[in-house]
């Protein structure tokens, strides 16, 4: 079992909630890093995401190192696609698109990266991801060429949670997609977490203190949030250590 993921479960047997920014090296300029770093170690963030649909190659490497000087939180990978794969992050989200019938994102690309991550020294986490549908077209629907699952279709959504469980995998995502119109509802959240034991991830669209805390009574053990952080700046300061608390 790999440092990160016992850590995570480790924090969910103590009725902790996680919440991770996302950072995309595309729409990132250094430069901003360390003042937003400094924000990020005064929240209640707990893990820093990094990845996007088109990054070019070596813009993930030169993000990661300089996040690196200014936190000890973990980052791990969240990647789009091969050339996002650095050993300058701490883990990686090995992410099996299992809501898409692409063979590319359900293996085809894990079998290019097995050689490079075989002698890896990132903790490497076998992730089932699923895309559901949130209204508009997103970036991982367009990239993956695959559809979501529809989100009226709960039935379709819990067998793939359980398939990706039954298969192994170490992590269920739910993804509604970054700037999702609709983030992914409670009782798509609470439909998953009551079929898997295993960690729940849950992103896209989330971009209010109460669709954050909806999330997390659903269900969610960890929330990632990129756009909202993004585009407003100040809701970090909303995450402040002092004024936001979930754990009782
Ligand atoms: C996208 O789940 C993440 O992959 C975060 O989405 O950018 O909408 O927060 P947002």
């Amino acid at each position: 079992m790999t440092t990160i993921y016992s850590n995570i479960i480790a924090s969910l047997k103590q009725g902790e909630k996680l919440l991770a920014v996302l950072i995309d090296p595309d729409k990132t300029d250094l430069i901003q890093i360390p003042s937003f770093m400094k924000k990020v170690e005064a929240s209640v963030i707990t893990h820093i995401f990094v990845g996007g649909s088109d990054v070019e190659t070596n813009a993930t490497q030169l993000l990661v190192t300089e996040i690196k000087r200014w936190t000890d939180r973990p980052v791990i990978l969240f990647p789009g696609d091969i050339n996002q794969l650095t050993e300058a992050a701490d883990g990686l989200l090995f992410l099996s698109l299992i809501s898409g019938r692409n063979p590319d994102f359900l293996i085809g690309k894990h079998v290019e990266a097995a050689k490079k991550l075989m002698h890896s020294n990132l903790d490497i986490i076998p992730t089932g991801y699923l895309l559901i549908e949130n209204g508009k077209e997103t970036a991982v629907q367009r990239v993956s060429g695959t559809k979501p699952i529809p989100r009226h279709d709960l039935n379709t959504i819990v067998q793939t949670v359980k398939a990706g469980a039954l298969l192994g995998l170490k992590l269920i995502y739910l993804e509604a997609g970054s700037g999702a119109t609709h983030p992914v509802n409670k009782e798509i959240i609470v439909a998953a977490r009551s079929v898997i034991d295993i960690p729940l991830i849950v992103g896209g669209g989330i971009k209010t203190m109460t669709q954050l805390q909806d999330a997390y009574e659903a269900g969610a053990d960890l929330v990632v949030i990129g756009t909202a952080i993004e585009e407003n700046a100040s809701f970090l300061d909303q995450l402040s250590l002092t004024s936001f608390k979930w754990n009782n």
